[in-house]
């Protein structure tokens, strides 16, 4: 089963235009150790193809628009993300893997661990494996 897993953060904004804090153990789930982001991703490209053994991240899609599909061996969740305001929160052992990027695609990911490639599940029948 996938979990609810999108947050919506308020916005703090006035007349002068919206404002987003995001803070850890408050509307971030966990102690953020990394931000990452993804841009000027290559038309008809995809990205992803993954999973984590332990790491929690939330990706926000602060401009245009992009296509998440989380995957946790049972069933496959697909997530469209297109506002500063809404997180996508990815924990647990999950493929992941982000289609459709527009051409203005910004996608901020907030991380739970430092970059560590032996974290990663990058074959899918392994991924499988684990997740029996
Ligand atoms: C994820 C999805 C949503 C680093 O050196 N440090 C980093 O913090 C990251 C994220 C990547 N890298 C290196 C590793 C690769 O040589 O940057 C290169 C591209 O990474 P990758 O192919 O894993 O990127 P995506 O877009 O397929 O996946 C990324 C994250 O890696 C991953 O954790 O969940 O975004």
């Amino acid at each position: 089963m996938l979990s609810k897993s999108l947050i919506k953060f308020d916005n703090l904004g006035d007349k002068r235009g919206s404002l987003i804090s995001l803070e850890q153990n408050n509307n971030i789930p966990f102690n953020i150790k990394r931000i990452y982001y993804i841009f000027d991703t290559k038309e008809g490209e995809a990205r992803g193809f993954h999973a984590h053994k332990n790491l929690e991240q939330v990706a926000v899609c602060v401009k245009g628009s992009v296509t998440f599909i989380l995957d946790d061996g049972n069933s496959k969740e697909e997530f469209q993300l297109s506002s500063p305001d809404v997180g996508l929160y990815i924990s647990g052992l999950k493929w992941r893997e982000m289609h459709n990027f527009s051409d203005d695609c910004v996608v901020m990911v907030i991380a739970s661990e430092l970059y560590d490639e032996s974290d990663y599940i990058r074959d899918y029948d392994e991924f499988l494996r684990c997740a029996k």
